[in-house]
């Protein structure tokens, strides 16, 4: 089975309540890694193309100002099925519903306030990575302990 990579957000609330860490470590420990990692401030013009599918809808300038204000964290995540395994570490997109034992359902209540982003596609996936990292950015390397995580 072949490596798929992904894109993490931890989005302005999970910056802003100290949770970047908390986030970052349920991912790592679940035995993702990390090729590629940084702070930064998402522009508008972003917002627009990483959201855009949800041009239109009611909660689409909200989720824009939210994403927009204050800094993230984004990273790109790489293993095996990495994109579901992400999804369902981040559990349902509204907290109400995501269960104990998630990043939403443990620690957040509202879902304009879900503290993370992950790709829901291969396809998806490629265009945000491409979207937020420049290739020279993202680091393959060997990781020691990848023969105690996956077969
Ligand atoms: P996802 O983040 O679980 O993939 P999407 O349906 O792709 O969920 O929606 C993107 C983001 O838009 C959500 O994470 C959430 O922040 C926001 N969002 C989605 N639906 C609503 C809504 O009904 N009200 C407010 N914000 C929403
Ligand atoms: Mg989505």
């Amino acid at each position: 089975m072949s490596l798929e990579r992904t894109l993490i957000i931890v989005k302005p609330d999970g910056v802003q309540r100290g949770l970047t860490g908390e986030i970052i470590k349920r991912f790592e420990q679940r035995g993702l890694k990390f090729v590629g990692m940084k702070l930064m401030h998402i522009s508008t013009e972003l917002a627009n193309k990483h959201y855009g599918i949800h041009q239109g809808k009611p909660f689409f300038e909200g989720l824009v100002k939210y994403i927009t204000s204050s800094p993230v964290v984004v990273a790109v995540l790489e293993g095996k099925k990495a994109i579901e395994v992400v999804r369902n570490t981040m559990g349902s997109t509204n907290p109400v519903s995501a269960p104990l034992g998630t990043i939403r359902g443990d620690l957040a209540v509202e879902i304009g306030r879900n503290l993370v982003h992950g790709s829901d596609s291969p396809e998806n996936a490629a265009i945000e990575i491409n979207l937020f990292f420049k290739p020279e950015e993202l680091v393959s390397y060997e990781r020691d302990t990848d023969k105690w995580i996956m077969e």
